[in-house]
């Protein structure tokens, strides 16, 4: 590589997500992409190890890097360049693990701190996150482009709008988005539901139902193909101004890909369908991402972060598209 990696191997240095720079808060608007960890899991209801997740992210990224290089790609028979993204990595949000409340708010404040200026890329935590999180995006958004309408795409194994859950904490990973929902940051006709499968209570489906949420199951998924999912949710989107906030839960894999997950599904997506997904979405505007469940405690071998990692890369070199940074 003749540019933007520096003279070192990928097991040495220190690793912030893809040997970017370690920022403090001024410094974001001088970037694209701001890489941000928040290390908590106390909002997952199973199998606890997703607050390691975001150091182990930043190691296993720290071979990629996005700075419009000239490849190509056998998947596809082209030529291609990467897009050439000035990424920085704020850290981790300091996580109070014994009070939710007081953790969403600290997410909500970086979160918005980067998406005023930046592009926010957080690596969780159990995906109670991403209420915290998408609650900053909205704000910010909101104030950048008051004419514009706030959607999500959401991968996930599960619908993840169930209620309150034994004495987990008010926002749990299980009800994130019926949260969002109920609070007003989110339409539910604005949502799409990307992988979800198995056997759950009526009263969810009903909610997603109700709600009017966009739900493609695995097995659509499978039956059509994912670019014909992705094609009709750029068609529903094409006369709309609306930016989009992607949440990827890595449980949306199948587990015989994702061992490293608290709580993980068979007859999942694979990592092809969750590829080509991310790559083609340069029709929208997507000006956030978070992905979130990742668990090195569970898959000794890591391989879990090399595919998550890779779908990153993917993401951000060839999916994202830097026009509609601005
Ligand atoms: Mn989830």
């Amino acid at each position: 590589m003749k540019d933007g990696r520096k003279e070192e191997y990928i097991y040495a240095g220190i690793p912030t997500y893809m040997g970017s720079e370690f920022i403090k808060e001024n410094d974001i608007e001088k970037y694209d992409v701001v890489f941000l960890g928040v290390p908590c899991d106390y909002g997952a209801s199973y199998r606890l190890g997703a607050k390691y997740a975001p150091r182990q992210l930043r190691e296993y990224s720290f071979w990629d890097r996005v700075y419009g290089e000239e490849l190509y790609d056998l998947d596809h028979n082209e030529y291609l360049k990467s897009n050439e993204l000035k990424i920085a990595d704020l850290g981790d949000v300091y996580v109070n693990p014994t009070n939710p409340k007081v953790n969403q708010n600290a997410i909500t404040k970086k979160v918005y701190s980067i998406a005023k200026n930046s592009f926010p890329l957080v690596c969780g935590g159990d995906h109670s996150i991403t209420y915290g999180s998408f609650r900053g995006f909205y704000k910010a958004m909101k104030e950048r482009y008051p004419d514009y309408e706030i959607g999500l795409m959401h991968f996930d194994a599960h619908m993840d709008v169930e209620d309150k859950y034994l004495n987990m904490p008010d926002v749990w990973h299980g009800n994130v988005f019926r949260n969002l929902i109920e609070d007003g940051y989110l339409d539910g006709k604005n949502m799409y539901t990307i992988g979800p499968r198995g056997v759950v209570g009526r009263e969810w489906f009903d909610y997603v139902q109700e709600k009017k949420i966009n739900l493609f199951t695995a097995n659509q998924i499978k039956d059509i193909g994912i670019l014909n999912v992705i094609n009709k949710i750029k068609e529903k989107n094409k006369d709309k101004k609306i930016k989009f906030y992607i949440t990827f839960d890595i449980d949306c894999l199948d587990v015989s890909y994702i061992f490293g997950t608290g709580t993980p599904q068979c007859n999942g997506l694979t990592p092809y369908d969750c590829d080509e997904a991310l790559r083609h979405l340069h029709e929208l505007d997507i000006a956030g991402f978070d992905i979130v469940e990742l668990n090195p405690k569970l898959d000794d071998s890591h391989t879990s972060f090399v595919i998550a990692e890779e779908l990153l890369y993917h993401f951000l070199a060839f999916g994202l598209n830097k026009e509609k940074l601005k």
